[in-house]
């Protein structure tokens, strides 16, 4: 799979791509991850890729003129266009049933702003799919973007040593509960114990434990869920 991130602060990824996960699938081209500046687009000679808006107010706003070049170019370079994501508190809230589509995709285009959004016609004339991660602003799409490409590549098979525990998970494959709380060695810390259940070797009763804690768990922090 292969994830294009537009930005202007490419570098902000440094870190995240160069750790753990997400390291690791890159070494093994199960993914890759290629970054462009816009500021490379600006028609600028001082290389400027933000305005002030029109009809005034606070901010400024990410010119039409250079990102619309940055994306027709990054989707020209490879035969499939992929999947235009842009990274917008505006945009429709992300969830893992759209993350599961997403795993299926073979290119995702991740189109980070900064300041005070994109100039309106980037989204008339791209018509990108416009993705939020949540109710609260970000300073910049960076950190939106990774959390898209966190939750996609832990369903990209291969990626997860353990197949199985992609599965597992909460929201995944159907099972919208939380989890339940897990416990490893020791048995007893400042007095407090490890439930006897989940040493005792008993399968069957340790999967009938768990499900019954992940369902009150679910009812006490996310009535929301647990309606469904
Ligand atoms: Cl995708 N971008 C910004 N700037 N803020 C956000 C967001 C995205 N999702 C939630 N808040």
């Amino acid at each position: 799979m292969l994830f294009d991130i537009l930005t202007l602060f490419p570098n902000i990824f440094d870190g995240y791509l160069s750790e753990s996960l997400v390291k690791s699938a890159i070494d093994r081209k199960l993914i890759d991850v290629r970054r462009y500046n816009i500021r490379d687009w600006s028609a600028d000679k001082h290389r400027k890729v933000d305005d002030s808006p029109y009809g005034g107010g606070p901010g400024m706003v990410l010119k039409v003129d250079c990102v619309v070049p940055c994306v027709e170019d990054v989707q020209v370079n490879v035969a499939n266009r992929g999947r235009l994501l842009m990274m917008t508190p505006q945009g429709r809230r992300l969830d893992q049933k759209f993350v599961e589509e997403l795993s299926r995709e073979r290119r995702i285009l991740l189109l980070c702003g900064r300041y005070e959004g994109f100039d309106e016609r980037v989204s008339q004339i791209l018509q990108p799919e416009e993705i939020s991660i949540g109710d609260y602003i970000l300073n910049g799409g960076e950190t939106a973007a990774m959390a898209i490409i966190d939750a996609v590549v832990r369903l990209v098979p291969g990626v997860l040593g353990d197949e199985y525990s992609s599965l597992c998970d909460s929201f995944s494959a159907g099972n919208r509960l939380l989890e339940g709380p897990q416990y490893t060695r020791p048995r007893v810390y400042r007095g407090l114990k490890a439930p006897e259940i989940l040493v005792g070797g008993n399968h069957e009763q340790i999967q009938q434990w768990r499900a019954e804690e992940a369902v009150k768990r679910t009812e006490q922090r996310r009535p929301d869920l647990f309606q469904n």
